[in-house]
């Protein structure tokens, strides 16, 4: 039998992380984008289609074990561009995975839903919505329709607050934030395939030396991160910043406005 995934956003930052490090014998990826993924191999379906349109998640969720909702905006947007893409767009998905039968959604959530919260050691799983910009509201809003289609409609639903998902940490508070693209594959594998998992909400950070963010519920869901940041420690200037004190960073500072 032929497990089928569905990845929205598959042509984006993650997605592309994402693909290699999921590829399974017997399990085939379907990716869906406005934008054309590269590289398209054999266990790969392209679904060119925006997040925001109902009719076209409903059709590629069809015969889908789960999805991986990656697409929308990855930072802070005007409200319109946030409410169409990022919140109406997490809304479809989770109305095509129950319209279709999906049984399980992973959905890239993001620290910036608690972005204002201070960056105490150690910050706790289960930390309430504290956003800090409208980009953070639409993960909370994502978040809570997560734990809505799974009360009312038993879809397991993995909330992953992600942070600095990227090659390398860049900065005094990458070296603290970093989720390496080999351990965003071990925590999507982990969210993809733990037994009945619920609802969760769960850190997505690398085994940082400076980590400060909880990866006991993580490790729940059976992710067993390997990166440290701290092999980059000497390339980065290590001096922090005001705003290392929230859990968003830069996203928490008084300049950091959203774009008109
Ligand atoms: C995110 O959610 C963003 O997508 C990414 O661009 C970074 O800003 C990251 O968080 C972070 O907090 O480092």
């Amino acid at each position: 039998m032929t497990e089928r995934v569905l990845v929205t956003g598959a042509a984006g930052r993650i997605g592309g992380y994402l693909r290699p490090r999921l590829a399974r014998p017997g399990r085939t990826l379907r990716l869906l984008d406005i934008a054309t993924p590269e590289d398209v191999g054999a266990d790969e379906e392209v679904v060119t289609a925006s997040v925001t349109d109902l009719d076209a998640l409903v059709a590629a969720s069809a015969g889908a074990d789960a999805v991986i909702h990656l697409g929308g905006h990855s930072g802070e947007e005007a409200w319109d561009h946030i409410l169409a893409t990022n919140i109406h767009g997490t809304y479809t998905v989770f109305e095509a995975a129950r319209r279709a039968g999906v049984r399980r959604v992973v959905f890239a959530s993001s620290n910036h839903a608690a972005g204002f919260h201070p960056a105490v050691d150690p910050v706790p799983d289960d930390l309430p919505p504290r956003p800090d910009t409208y980009y953070g509201v639409s993960k909370v809003a994502g978040e809570a329709l997560g734990s809505l289609y799974h009360d009312r409609y038993g879809l397991d639903v993995v909330c992953l607050r992600i942070g600095t998902c990227r090659e390398r940490p860049t900065d005094a508070r990458g070296l603290s934030t970093w989720l390496s693209p080999d351990d965003c594959g071990r925590l999507v594998e982990a969210s993809l395939t733990c037994p009945s998992p619920g609802f969760r909400i769960v850190w997505g950070v690398s085994a940082n030396t400076r980590r400060r963010w909880a990866l006991a519920g993580a490790h729940e869901i059976g992710y067993r991160p390997q990166d440290d940041a701290e092999v980059f420690a000497d390339e980065v200037d290590r001096r922090p910043v005001d705003t290392d004190s929230y859990v968003g960073g830069e996203f928490a500072g008084a300049s950091f406005d959203a774009p008109a």
